[in-house]
């Protein structure tokens, strides 16, 4: 199909936002549900995965969430959807002390910018205490999971993050240098991770240091590679238009990022002015040999590439794509990468097979464009069941659709097929997506989650700030069936849903686990054995306070410090018990930290309160657990 039929096959930027308005009327109302009878609900079929868990029955799968602006991972059971755990990465925990105890701030700081590190101080911040999560991955080894690691993206800080599998805590934070705000995130999936890629969304100069500033033909976006295992940036590649999602091929050697703003508008009216846009793809092998060349400018110690348009090298490509594309979804027939229309009622199907040519003949980039059906309104992500079937979320119509990738194919060459199998209303405004394994070569085809941005009607009103609502879909039958409402806290745009075989955390830490390797670097300096000794060090105006802790007891009941004193609590958790986590709250001084099984974890604050103040142990973790306290006893500065 040309760009021209393209054009004309799309709606008008009017038309779709009068369709937005309706979208939103009808969606206000409830009407075009048809999910209200209930019978949906409750009709079970032979074939249908299951659903409900008896008490103490276990989840076939984890999912892992995302939070958005809340800033956290969170893991969920799924299908049952129920809520196991929240992992701070980018945000503030005032349970676990994320943000706050020494071992969390050494990864939240270690790698900011010098000159974010300099901002921040000058307000009296260590670290940003906010962040923006949107894509939460986990890395791959052979095209599947490996329960290695999760990735995330943070939007709000422009920084990507690691969650170790093992302990379930994020173990490395980099803050992008060059990029502007991360969004569109995405490990590689062969042969393994390997890289991080990560989309720059928005636009600025290079060297933004105030010389330039409303000259947008001076500004670009930044894709950046990260080497998962180090976490560092690989390299980087200045590229025309801004970056939007990003996702990658099985066969390791290109990515793909989707641009809405190829105009390189600062306005809506100029980010939306083009009926075509485009997606980057790069070229992962020639991008390395040309890092390896020294056809780069290295910017704040990272190799920067200039695959621009008119750069005229073999780094990138740009396919014309309708019209302001959001979502990349590779197919795990390792073949197929779809791209989401948004303001094209067209998903862009692309044949990973045919982007040789791009690079190695100059073929027309649209050659490698397989199939464009139109699915309806405001597609925005897809997954897929391993089956030949693509669900596409339809933002405007409210709707997924479940369409055919050979049949989209055959209709492209001129078929009469009708690609489309069959549409489910969601409540409302779906956003991402996933399927079970859906992102791997594994997908099997049971369980689709629609996470959608609005929850209006669903729920019992909390007041004008509504939950979300992510609705489970079963997906074993060409019917989708919505079993199931779930709303959750700001505001989850993406999850993935790993088969749980695959993911397995320990129960206890080990205590020669790096998380905690400083503080027992720092007891053996002091010549303290931290796993036995209750002990105060003085070192001039420095305190170093080390206690253990056995359910129900704090190893030391008192310590005393001077006022002014910096001081160091160190608390080592000796049970070796499953689920026995005590803590470590300091009242009236803002200090509160969590201490897992055969953890050490530590905080330090300056004792200028002079009096009596309680610690207590705020994780209940025995009968006598209210018992759990000490005190600390600061001598005011006149004695
Ligand atoms: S984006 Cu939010 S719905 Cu940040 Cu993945 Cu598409
Ligand atoms: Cu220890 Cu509660």
């Amino acid at each position: 199909m040309s760009a021209e039929e393209t054009k004309r096959k799309g709606l008008s930027r009017r038309s779709l936002m009068t369709a937005t308005a309706a979208g939103a009327f009808v969606a206000g109302t409830g009407l075009g549900s048809d999910l209200l009878s209930g019978s949906a609900v409750t009709t079970a079929r032979a074939a249908s995965p299951k659903l409900n868990l008896e008490p103490g029955e276990l989840d076939p799968y984890y999912g892992f969430w995302s939070s958005g602006q809340t800033g956290e991972l969170r893991i969920l059971g799924f299908p049952s959807m129920r809520e196991l755990m929240r992992v701070p990465v980018f945000n503030r925990c005032s349970a676990t002390g994320w943000g706050q105890t020494n071992e969390s701030l050494k990864i939240l700081t270690e790698n900011l910018l010098p000159e974010t590190r300099e901002f921040l101080a000058a307000r009296g911040m260590k670290t940003y205490d906010n962040g923006d999560l949107h894509h939460p991955h986990m890395s791959f080894t052979d095209g599947t999971y490996d329960g290695r690691y999760l990735f995330m993206n943070d939007k709000a800080n422009t920084r990507v993050a690691r969650v170790r599998c093992d302990v379930m805590k994020c173990d490395k934070i980099i803050e992008v240098p060059n990029a502007h705000d991360i969004h569109g995130m995405r490990p590689q999936k062969y042969p393994r991770t390997g890289y991080v890629f990560a989309n720059g969304e928005h636009e600025a100069p290079l060297v933004n240091d105030g010389t330039i500033l409303d000259d947008p033909s001076q500004y670009t976006n930044i894709f950046t590679a990260i080497d998962g295992d180090e976490m560092e940036v690989s390299w980087q590649v200045m590229v025309s238009g801004n970056l939007d999602n990003t996702d990658c091929d099985y066969q390791g050697k290109y990515a793909f990022s989707t641009s809405y703003n190829s105009e390189m508008g600062m306005d809506l009216a100029g980010m939306t002015e083009n009926e075509l846009d485009h997606v980057v793809v790069f070229n992962i092998k020639a991008i390395e040999e040309g890092v390896a060349a020294g056809d780069v400018q290295m910017l704040n110690g990272v190799p920067v590439i200039d695959g621009r348009k008119g750069s005229n090298k073999k780094y990138t490509r740009y396919i014309p794509i309708p019209n302001s594309p959001h979502g990349v979804n590779t197919a795990p027939d390792k073949k197929h990468i779809m791209i989401n229309g948004k303001l094209s009622p067209t998903v862009s199907v692309i044949d990973v097979t045919k982007v040789d040519a791009l690079f190695a003949e100059d073929a027309d980039p649209r050659s490698c464009i397989v199939a464009e059906p139109e699915l309806g309104l405001g597609p925005l992500h897809t997954a897929f069941d391993g089956k030949g079937n693509c669900f596409t979320t339809l933002f405007l119509d409210s709707q997924i659709v479940k369409w055919d990738i050979d049949k989209a194919i055959a209709a492209f060459n001129g078929e009469d097929v009708d690609p489309i199998i069959s549409k489910v209303d969601v409540h409302y405004q779906p956003g991402h997506n996933s399927t079970s394994m859906g992102e791997t070569a594994e997908a099997d085809g049971q369980w689709l989650i629609s996470m959608n941005k609005f929850s209006k009607d669903r729920f019992i009103n909390v007041g004008p700030l509504k939950p979300e609502n992510e609705q489970l879909i079963d997906i074993s039958s060409d019917d989708m069936k919505v079993v199931h409402d779930g709303p959750t806290f700001a505001e989850p745009h993406d999850s993935i849903i790993v088969r749980s075989d695959i993911v397995n955390p320990v129960d206890v830490w080990s205590r020669d686990d790096p998380m905690f390797a400083d503080a027992i670097a720092q007891a053996k300096a002091d010549g303290v054995d931290i796993e036995d000794e209750d002990i105060v060090i003085r070192d001039g105006n420095k305190v170093r306070v080390y206690m253990t802790s056995v359910a129900p007891v704090f190893g030391l009941d008192t310590f005393t410090v001077k006022q002014g004193d910096e001081v160091t609590v160190y608390v080592t958790n000796l049970d070796d018990v499953d689920d026995v986590t005590h803590g470590f709250c300091l009242s009236n001084h803002g200090i509160a930290m969590e201490v897992a099984p055969q953890a050490t974890a530590s905080v330090t604050f300056t004792a200028d309160r002079p009096g009596v103040h309680w610690y207590y142990c705020q994780w209940f973790c025995h009968a006598l657990h209210m018992e759990m306290r000490g005190r600390m006893f600061v001598e005011p500065r006149a004695a």
